[in-house]
């Protein structure tokens, strides 16, 4: 079996709030064909790739937001883009808001493989920003209203011929996300994000945010041996700006594509997944060189303690 993955990374630009989600189903099939143009077997979209990045706004009574997240999926919406994938036989792994049954809301990405099968999803861990309103904020980052933090972890799942995992967006910049799948020997993790250049909170790392998204995704790679595909939503979206350049990096960190426009546009890299063996085998041979029995306090403890 072929141990080669052509990923397309498929960077969109802005979605604004009257974009009808037919409309958004739209620009992903085009995104799909180019993709399977260049030969991709599997297409990776952003973080929330159906909607504006809606918990920029608050709203008083939660219900009022419902109209933002998926009860179904595939939905009669989105089934084109379904229908199109298995046609073309591309897998994909897609970003949205997911409202469950019994009423748990969620930042939740699948994995869809070739044949139209959904593989995995996973829900978003590390969910960042606040629970209340901040009037005086240029912009919310409410997303601590909007989604509950998944209990299920990071999970690694075999497919198109390899080990594959997911995060979403502010899981790249913690190193727990990468190292438990690390631990179940991942070769390939998939990352949609959302990412304001202004960061309200500290606006001095305005200026770096594309030195940080490259800087924890290179050692996320590099540290686990892994690909990592990193896809923006960016651009201009209701007035707020945010980060493009999305990323294929290899297992030795190396960046292999890179987007420039923080528009619609597709990045393909033709991934080894037998290069991840090259570090996991040597370098971060895991059983050989790791000593959990020091690493405790990575579990046991949440926030800094200082005697
Ligand atoms: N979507 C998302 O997780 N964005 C955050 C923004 C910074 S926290 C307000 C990120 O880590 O990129």
């Amino acid at each position: 079996m072929s141990r080669i993955i052509t990923v397309g990374a498929a960077q969109m630009g802005p979605i604004q709030k009257d974009h009808s989600r037919s409309e958004v189903v739209e620009r992903l099939i085009d995104l799909l064909r180019t993709a399977h143009q260049s030969g991709c077997d599997l297409v990776v979209f952003p973080e929330l790739a159906l909607t504006t990045f809606f918990p920029r706004w608050f709203v008083d009574d939660i219900s009022q937001a419902d109209h933002w997240y998926e009860t179904e999926m595939p939905s009669p919406i989105t089934q084109p883009l379904f229908d199109e994938a298995k046609k073309l036989r591309i897998g994909f792994c897609l970003g949205y808001a997911e409202l469950t049954p019994d009423g748990h809301r969620f930042n939740t990405q699948i994995l869809v493989e070739k044949d139209g099968s959904v593989v995995a999803k996973y829900r978003k861990v590390h969910i960042p920003g606040h629970e209340h309103n901040e009037p005086n904020r240029p912009f919310q980052h409410a997303e601590r209203y909007y989604f509950e933090p998944s209990m299920d972890g990071f999970g690694v799942w075999k497919a198109f011929g390899g080990r594959l995992g997911m995060m979403i967006c502010n899981d790249r910049r913690w190193p727990e996300s990468y190292r438990v799948m690390g631990l179940q020997g991942v070769e390939m993790i998939l990352c949609g994000y959302n990412t304001p250049i202004h960061y309200v909170p500290d606006p001095s790392q305005d200026i770096l945010q594309g030195f940080h998204n490259s800087l924890v995704m290179q050692s996320g790679a590099y540290q686990n041996g892994s690909w990592v595909i990193g896809v923006a939503k960016g651009g201009v979206e209701e007035g707020v700006d945010s980060l493009g350049q999305s990323v294929v990096v290899a297992p030795s960190g190396q960046i292999v594509a890179q987007a420039f426009t923080t528009g619609d546009e597709l990045i393909t890299a033709r991934c080894d997944l037998d290069w991840c063996a090259k570090y996991t085998g040597t370098l971060f041979d895991f059983d050989r060189y790791r000593r959990p029995e020091v690493y405790g306090r990575i579990t046991s403890q949440r926030g800094v303690v200082i005697d």
